[in-house]
């Protein structure tokens, strides 16, 4: 029987993919972890422990009977920059950890986020193919590309079933994001319900790949529920939803709230965003196990405004 542990459960991706796993394999075979609380109510087991404690992880792993792993926890590109000795750290110590426990045999399958960032300022900018040039300029992009190619080694070189998927901007309404260079794109959001205005760290004209947090979702347990043969790609998979800059998610957020003022006040992140592609070729992805995304600006614009005046308006008294 299917027993997961998801670790980082209670981050920007680890809070909904704990949601949708639980609503496909039901709660109790889904077991929650992080050095944080989660940030919503949920309903299946939690535990408290901190990706880099091997013995901590083992434990669960045996107490519950996993036998897959989604590994979550990691500092992303713009929080990374302020520690890259630690960033460097967790996000490879608890990469090994899993890999381990799998060479071992007490897991069948792992997950591994990867992301836009394993690409530099050498990279295609525009649709960037699955296998190009890869020279990342910041640790957390460095990490990525580092941790890929253990994912790959751990593959061929004992058969580990490691899958991943190199995630560009994820956009959710559910949990808040931490730290990445494409965070302002669910910030804007906040804003502009709350006071009618937003700040942008990126400025006009930095066009950056996106999703929408279901298709982020629905690839990564499709990606983990593919046919082992199917899985051609033991690196991370190219992964498209769509492109946009500031203004055009600005223009977008209008159509809501027209009333929006827009100031762009570009900071450090805005190296790191230039130093990324502006669209992804994911074809690998749509052939091998086939990969297609549902939502495209718009259609998230409009989920993400009604989700949000909802979560956002004073809650009455009872
Ligand atoms: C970040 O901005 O650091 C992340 C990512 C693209 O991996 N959202």
């Amino acid at each position: 029987m299917k027993k997961i542990l998801v670790i980082g459960s209670s981050g920007q991706i680890g809070t909904e993919l704990v949601d949708g796993l639980r609503v496909r394999f039901g709660d109790a075979n889904v077991v929650a972890c992080d050095i944080k609380e989660p940030q919503v109510e949920q309903a299946g087991p939690f535990v408290m422990v901190n990706a880099m404690d091997r013995r901590g992880i083992e434990r669960i792993v045996e107490k519950y009977g996993i036998n897959e792993v989604y590994l979550l926890a990691a500092l992303l590109s713009a929080t990374a920059e302020k520690d890259p000795a630690f960033a460097w750290q967790l996000n490879m110590e608890s990469l090994f950890i899993v890999l381990e426990l799998a060479r071992e045999g007490k897991l069948k399958k792992v997950y591994w986020p990867s992301s836009i960032a394993v690409f530099g300022p050498t990279s295609p900018k525009d649709a960037t193919p699955q296998h190009t040039i890869a020279e990342p300029t910041t640790v957390y992009g460095i990490s990525k590309q580092a941790g890929e190619q253990w994912c790959a080694y751990y593959h061929k070189r004992y058969g580990v079933d490691v899958r991943s998927i190199r995630y560009p901007g994820l956009i959710g309404w559910k949990s808040a994001p931490g730290g990445g260079t494409t965070d302002y794109a669910v910030h804007i959001f906040h804003e502009a319900i709350k006071q009618g205005s937003y700040t942008c760290f990126l400025d006009r004209g930095t066009t950056l790949p996106m999703m929408y947090m279901p298709d982020a979702i629905r690839a990564t347990i499709d990606l983990m529920e593919a046919p082992i043969e199917q899985v051609k790609e033991r690196i991370g998979y190219n992964l498209a939803g769509f492109s946009f800059a500031p203004e055009e998610i600005a223009e977008e957020v209008k159509r809501h709230v027209p009333e929006l003022v827009m100031k762009y006040e570009p900071d450090a992140r805005q190296a790191i965003a230039n130093s990324w592609p502006r669209s992804i070729d994911d074809s690998a992805a749509r052939k091998d196990w086939g990969w297609k995304p549902q939502y495209d600006l718009k259609a998230m614009v409009d989920e993400m405004m009604t989700n949000l005046r909802r979560e956002l308006a004073p809650k009455k008294r009872p």
